[in-house]
């Protein structure tokens, strides 16, 4: 007989075929994914679940005795209770290196949009305001041979500098738990601590994983470091972000703009102050959205939950979670 597995959210018909050979599944059939409520239900038969961005927690695995791997479909795993999984045995995965340079593409493209006033103008040619080219409500900021931050120079952070040195001719500072000498010496980007960081960059882009020690890394203190004319990017978590202080900062005018993937609340309210805010360029969580990425991620997941239950050693399983 088949081990039983979950999937959770709706993934394409090969890697559900590929899936279909080792396993007997069974699958959410909503258009967008299973929540925390449908997963308790779900779960007592199961040895194996595939999900994105639900939380794993004591609970959850309490409801489901059989588990043996989760499987996410997604390189962050602040969803997973590492502790509660760690005392029940249960394997974490998750789906590094496949979407590095789609999420690198959307940085840039947010950079550049918040920086050039894409969207903003876009309107504006769309409601016929356009009378002049030469109206100072219409400049931007020169993305090239400006300072980029990055705090978090992880694979995707080691993309976004790339872009940035090689394509756009930046400075780029980096802050990062552990000094990367390799990186330095490769891509060419300083190490600096994070107030210098912050208070040196045309561009501040918050890269790092959601943990305990990253929670609201960027706070008021923080904001008051940067340029006045800086421009704000988080494509990491929302809340490595204290949300609250971004709004405030940007209300007083203490940075100049934002680009932002992730929010405290996804789906963000329509009463969100954010909203409003024509120098704020918003997106839906999309960093790894292209088909052919969210593919990739979809099989990568697939085949980690495969060999897990298969007795193999799948090659991501979460760092916290090795043997
Ligand atoms: C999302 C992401 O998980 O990989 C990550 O950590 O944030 C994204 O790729 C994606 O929305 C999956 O549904």
């Amino acid at each position: 007989m088949k081990t039983k597995i979950y999937i959770a959210k709706k993934i394409p018909s090969h890697v559900e075929e590929y899936i279909g050979k080792y396993c007997d599944y069974e699958k959410y059939e909503g258009e967008d994914a299973a929540g925390y409520e449908e997963l308790l239900s779900k779960l007592h038969d199961k040895e194996g679940v595939m999900l994105s961005g639900t939380k794993v927690d004591k609970n959850l695995l309490e409801c489901a005795p059989l588990l043996k791997v989760v499987s996410n479909i997604s390189v962050g795993y602040n969803n997973f209770d590492i502790g509660a999984m760690k005392e029940k045995g249960v394997m974490g995965t998750n789906t590094p290196g496949v979407l590095n340079d789609t999420v690198a593409d959307l940085i840039f493209a947010l950079i550049l949009s918040a920086a050039r006033k894409i969207v903003e103008m876009d309107s504006y040619v769309r409601e016929g305001k356009w009378i002049s080219t030469d109206a100072e409500k219409m400049f931007g900021k020169d993305v090239h041979h400006s300072t980029l931050g990055i705090i978090g120079m992880g694979r995707i952070g080691q993309d976004v500098a790339k872009r940035a040195r090689f394509g756009f001719d930046m400075d780029v500072l980096y802050y990062n738990r552990k000094r990367k000498a390799e990186v330095e010496e490769k891509l060419g980007v300083k190490y600096a601590d994070l107030n210098t960081l912050l208070r040196q960059s045309d561009f501040v882009l918050v890269m790092t994983s959601l943990t305990d020690e990253t929670y609201h890394m960027i706070d008021e203190e923080q904001f008051n470091l940067m340029k006045r004319d800086a421009i704000f990017i988080n494509v990491s978590r929302g809340a490595t972000v204290n949300e609250k202080a971004l709004i405030k900062a940007l209300e007083e005018k203490k940075i100049s703009g934002a680009g932002l993937d992730v929010y405290e609340k996804e789906p963000i309210d329509m009463d969100n102050p954010l909203i409003k805010m024509p120098n704020v360029v918003l997106t839906p969580h999309i960093g790894s959205a292209t088909k052919k990425t969210r593919n990739d991620m979809a099989m990568l997941a697939a085949q980690n939950l495969v060999k897990a239950l298969c007795g193999e050693i799948p090659p991501n399983i979460v760092p916290e979670l090795k043997a």
